[in-house]
């Protein structure tokens, strides 16, 4: 039916059904073809790829799906250990219940609400199924977390036969009817304001911030509404007299770098609408490894070579159980204003080795400690493999045949003792400096 009807063309005056699809062809409130008033129109509509797609009120959405009895109630998912909020479906929000709010207050704001605990296994495998439909529209899927990814719908036209917005509303009403959970979208040239733009309608929303209206746009925006400006960042800038974005445009560069430092490179970039960043695909399922977020900032090679090694051995002991090794060594690091650095190497052959992976990692930190203060640093191996091929000994050198037999000999101690019973001289007695390592993905 789609493919009969006159191609989709940018003209302010034309759009298309978010509930039926028909391409709409001039200014009526409702759609021509079945009456919803949930039309979509704007003037860049068919030429804009970058989108952000977030589930609505996801742990929430998810438990109503499961009980329909709680459709037309508040409902609040949380408690639990920590006693706070995790998500509010949009009724129990009108009551004022935000999400990280501690439960006393939400249910002083929202007595009637029901209470339910979030059973993450579920959460987990729905986020699953709805990442699985959007691999399908493109390999370019970045997820950001449990209910969100980016995806670039660059070229996909003639693969989906309508172009990108096509392809979201069509997305949106797909994962309601097979999935039984609504999502939002934004559609951008860029992907903060992709971002911006999944927020701005929900739930069930679709909005597009074309190039042409971006500045304008987000000169009446507040500051918070920059990706890494968070609470205390927005005070310092308060402290400055600046709000909204509309004040940063009025700043050089120059200016903003001298006041912000590198945080005022990105307010310079962002305030204007410029995002450069592309979406990566999801390369972090066929990965293994292991970060760490230090207590305080730390820059010194001293201070980071032992808890690379702690991680790096973290990672060779996940690959040992897996029975995999990987050839690409990947040294990730966050600087103190929140800019992530990834660096990687590939190997002649894949490793399972914490010293490979350590050393290999050694050389990536070598030229990043150059003063800089991080608050995070993470090592992992991609591009597995099974670990038939992994270390072959007679390409290993014979230094690192001999760490490689040593490695064994501590496996052997750490299986019968405990993971700490040998701890190599880089790591012994440094584990006190930085919370434990935590998985970054399986
Ligand atoms: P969000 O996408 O931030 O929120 P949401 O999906 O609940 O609501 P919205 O419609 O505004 O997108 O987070 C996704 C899930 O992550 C959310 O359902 C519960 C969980 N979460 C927490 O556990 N704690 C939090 O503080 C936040 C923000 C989310
Ligand atoms: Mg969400
Ligand atoms: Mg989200």
């Amino acid at each position: 039916m789609f493919a009969a009807m006159p191609a989709p063309v940018n003209d302010p005056n034309h759009g298309f059904c978010r509930d039926c699809l028909t391409l709409q062809r001039d200014l009526s409130k409702r759609c021509v073809q079945c009456g919803s008033p949930r039309l979509a129109r704007h003037p860049e509509l068919y030429s804009l790829h970058i989108a952000h797609i977030d589930c609505d009120a996801f742990y929430a959405s998810v438990e109503k799906r499961d009980n329909p009895d709680l459709k037309d109630k508040p409902l609040i998912i949380g408690g639990g250990k920590r006693g706070v909020v995790s998500t509010a479906c949009y009724i129990a929000r009108i009551h004022g219940v935000r999400s990280a709010m501690p439960m006393f207050k939400a249910l002083e704001a929202c007595p009637q609400a029901v209470v339910i605990p979030p059973n993450m296994e579920k959460y987990v495998r729905v986020g699953r199924e709805v990442r699985a439909m959007m691999q399908a529209l493109t390999p370019l899927v970045e997820p950001l977390s449990i209910d969100e990814a980016f995806l670039d719908l660059a070229g996909t036209e003639r693969l989906h036969g309508r172009p990108p917005a096509l392809v979201l509303a069509q997305f949106a009403l797909d994962v309601e009817r097979q999935i039984g959970i609504t999502v939002s979208a934004g559609l951008s040239y860029c992907k903060f304001l992709a971002k911006v733009a999944s927020d701005f309608r929900k739930p069930r929303g679709l909005s597009v911030i074309g190039e042409a209206e971006a500045v304008g746009f987000l000169a009446e925006q507040p500051v918070t509404l920059i990706w890494g400006v968070g609470k205390a960042f927005a005070a310092v800038l308060e402290r400055d007299g600046i709000r909204m974005i509309g004040q940063l445009q009025k700043l050089e560069r120059n200016e903003l770098m001298r006041r912000y430092g590198t945080m005022g490179d990105r307010l310079f970039h962002l305030s204007r609408g410029m995002d450069q960043r592309v979406v990566h695909a999801d390369q972090e399922a066929k990965s293994v490894s292991a970060e760490t977020t230090f207590d305080t900032d730390l820059a010194s090679a001293a201070d980071l070579v032992p808890i690379l090694r702690a991680l790096s051995e973290k990672v060779s002991a996940r690959l040992k159980k897996a029975g995999i090794a990987g050839r690409t060594v990947v040294l990730k690091l966050k600087t103190q204003d929140f800019k992530l650095r990834t660096r990687n190497r590939q190997l002649s052959d894949p490793t399972r080795l914490a010293d490979r992976i350590f050393q290999t990692g050694m050389q990536l930190l070598e030229k990043e400690t150059d003063g800089t203060k991080f608050r995070l640093i993470g090592i992992g191996v991609s591009d597995l493999s099974d670990d038939a091929r992994a270390d072959p000994p007679d390409l290993v050198d014979t230094q690192s045949r001999k760490r490689a037999m040593a490695e064994g000999a501590m496996d052997a101690l750490r299986d019968k003792f405990g993971r700490h019973a040998v701890e190599t001289g880089y790591t012994f007695g440094k584990r006190r400096n930085a919370h434990p390592p935590e998985h970054l993905d399986d």
